[in-house]
């Protein structure tokens, strides 16, 4: 029988993802039961009112075997890492930060005979080699970007840990997150959040993706739901671990534009691809994700409609 998630650390808490699944989490299990965690200590008011916050560097072990142990934790969240615009800037603090991160977490997964780790894969494990058309659960992994190596390899080294220590480590191969409460970190998909806010601010917005680039993307909820009905699937369901293609929609920037033209009439867009240009073209355009729908019930709820329509009512209320 699986046993019950009774108290959390989400490494990488102040990112655009871990603000809002830090949140989510103590909705679920209560505020006592997460502590978020980050290297930055800026937290934001909602975050820090909420319930414990300390300052956790993952490439450093000692500190996070202090809070495991100060703290009684069973189960991690492993959401810090470094994506792939900053990543192809800085290759060594990518490598650094995601493989030794990664492989501090297991270790001490093994150390404490942890319940549980989640930690989350990318779209950016493909690249050449893979059908660019919803690219299946099992496919070549030859990535060109160096945040797309650390992912395949984060994947492999998670499965290791499972055959080999028994560590039940899980994890989902997410497209562009969309959302609208903290920003993106420094990732090729990061335009399609921008986008919104110049929107919204200036009805104006320059590309750095070419016009027809077409990428899965996802809503923000939808990547909350998936990473905690992944938490808490049946492990004796599980034929994958580490690797899960999920999906939700795809589109280009010149759709999605078109789709906010329908909210702000006035709203235009050019276009100045840069060196991240390589990189979402290294990227497929659709997912399967059967696999994820049959082994844990996965469905996304958002279409690029509803995503749309949900993103500038949220962001008005935030922003005007
Ligand atoms: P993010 O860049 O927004 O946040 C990452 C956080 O990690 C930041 O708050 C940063 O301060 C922190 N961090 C960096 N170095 C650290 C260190 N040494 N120790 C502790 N914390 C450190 O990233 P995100 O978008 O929230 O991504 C979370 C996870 O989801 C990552 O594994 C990422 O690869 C994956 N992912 C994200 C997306 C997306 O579109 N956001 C898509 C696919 C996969
Ligand atoms: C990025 O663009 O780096 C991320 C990702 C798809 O992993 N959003």
């Amino acid at each position: 029988m699986q046993k019950e998630i009774k108290k959390i650390l989400v490494t990488g808490a102040l990112g655009q993802i871990g603000t809002e699944l830090t949140m989510a989490l103590r909705d679920k299990y209560g505020e006592d039961k997460v502590i978020a965690s980050d290297i930055r200590v800026d937290p934001p008011k909602k975050l820090r009112k909420s319930g414990l916050f300390l300052q956790v560097d993952v490439t450093k072990p000692d500190t996070i075997n202090q809070v495991i142990i100060q703290h009684d934790v069973d189960t991690i969240f492993h959401m810090a890492a470094i994506l792939s615009g900053i990543g192809e800037k800085d290759p060594h603090l990518c490598w650094n930060v995601n493989m030794n991160g990664s492989i501090n977490v297991l270790n001490l997964g093994v150390k404490y005979d942890l319940n549980r780790i989640i930690i989350p894969s990318s779209m950016a494990v493909w690249g050449d080699g893979v059908p660019a058309e919803n690219v299946p659960q099992d496919s070549v992994l030859k990535p060109t970007s160096m945040y797309g190596v650390t992912k395949v390899a984060g994947e492999r080294l998670c499965d290791y840990y499972v055959r080999r220590h028994g560590l039940d480590c899980r994890g989902l191969r997410y497209p562009g997150i969309i959302s609208h409460e903290t920003l993106p970190g420094g990732g090729t998909t990061d335009y399609a959040v921008e986008i919104f806010y110049e929107a919204i601010k200036h009805k104006h917005y320059t590309c750095f993706l070419k016009e027809d680039t077409t990428l899965p993307m996802m809503y923000m909820p939808d990547c909350i739901k998936a990473t905690m009905d992944l938490a808490e699937a049946d492990y004796d369901n599980l034929e994958h671990h580490s690797d899960f293609n999920v999906a939700a929609m795809s589109f280009s920037p010149g759709e999605l534009a078109e789709e906010i033209k329908k909210h702000i009439p006035n709203f235009t867009m050019d276009y100045r691809p840069d060196y991240r240009q390589p990189i979402a073209e290294s990227w497929p355009r659709s997912i399967d994700d059967s696999c994820a729908r049959r082994e844990w019930n996965w469905q996304p709820s958002y279409n690029l409609e509803s995503m749309v329509s949900d993103m500038i009512k949220k962001l008005r209320m935030k922003l005007l």
